[in-house]
């Protein structure tokens, strides 16, 4: 799977995707662009952005740019790129990532686009198949959020992580019910008088296995 990232700031990226499972996810044929927007930019001096119509405070990311930056990267018509893969606008107005929405995401090619200042020139729609928000707060840029959406898609990608038991009991998947995780413990035993639950250090499995989902219904 190819995930492409557009950004007015790739520096935002490197520690992430540095990150020990994407480096996993790379081994495994699996490929990270970025793109900086202003490296494709039509316009002179750099510019990427311009005050909105209408009036109003902040800047806003112009949709010849955005399109310069994806006919750039993919060699076609900037309005055909969502014709084989998703195209995802990060903005607080989209739809809210969850479970669903990352497995749905995991089964092609992924581009986000992350805006900046005010966002994108709402023309962006012209572009794109999805539109994420991230939960229900606004962030000064979609760098966070597209982020995020990284590692929840990654984690979905076939063999991404080196124990898949733990991607099929994570919270929330659909496997649970939506439900969260039953509760995590180890060493040591017995700390400020805060004592692990016994039946998990009685070495009986189809005990523990019982505790473990009676906590999962209890949440
Ligand atoms: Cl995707 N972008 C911004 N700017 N703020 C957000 C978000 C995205 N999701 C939640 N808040």
């Amino acid at each position: 799977m190819r995930f492409d990232v557009f950004t007015l700031f790739p520096e935002a990226f490197d520690w992430y995707l540095g990150q020990v499972h994407i480096r996993a996810a790379v081994d495994l044929g699996h490929e990270f662009v970025l793109t900086n927007y202003r490296d494709h930019t039509p316009l002179s001096h750099l510019q990427v952005d311009d005050a909105p119509f209408g009036g109003g405070a902040g800047m806003v990311l112009r949709i010849d740019v955005v399109c310069a930056a994806l006919e750039a990267a993919f060699g076609v018509d900037a309005e055909c790129v969502k014709d084989d893969r998703r195209v995802v606008e990060l903005t607080p107005k989209g739809r809210q990532l969850d479970d669903e929405l990352a497995t749905e995401l995991a089964g092609g090619d992924l581009v986000l686009l992350c805006g900046r200042y005010e966002g994108i020139d709402e023309r962006v729609t012209h572009l794109v198949t999805d539109r994420v928000s991230i939960g229900p707060y606004v962030l000064s840029g979609g760098e966070i959020a597209a982020m995020a959406t990284l590692d929840a898609v990654t984690r979905k990608l076939p063999g991404a992580i080196s124990n898949p038991d733990s991607v099929v009991s994570e919270s929330h998947a659909p496997e649970l019910d939506g439900g969260a995780e039953y509760p995590h413990y180890t060493r040591p035993a017995e700390f400020r008088g805060w004592e692990v639950p016994e039946v998990l250090r009685s070495g009986h499995h189809a005990a523990i296995e019982r505790w473990r989902a009676e906590q999962v219904r209890k949440r």
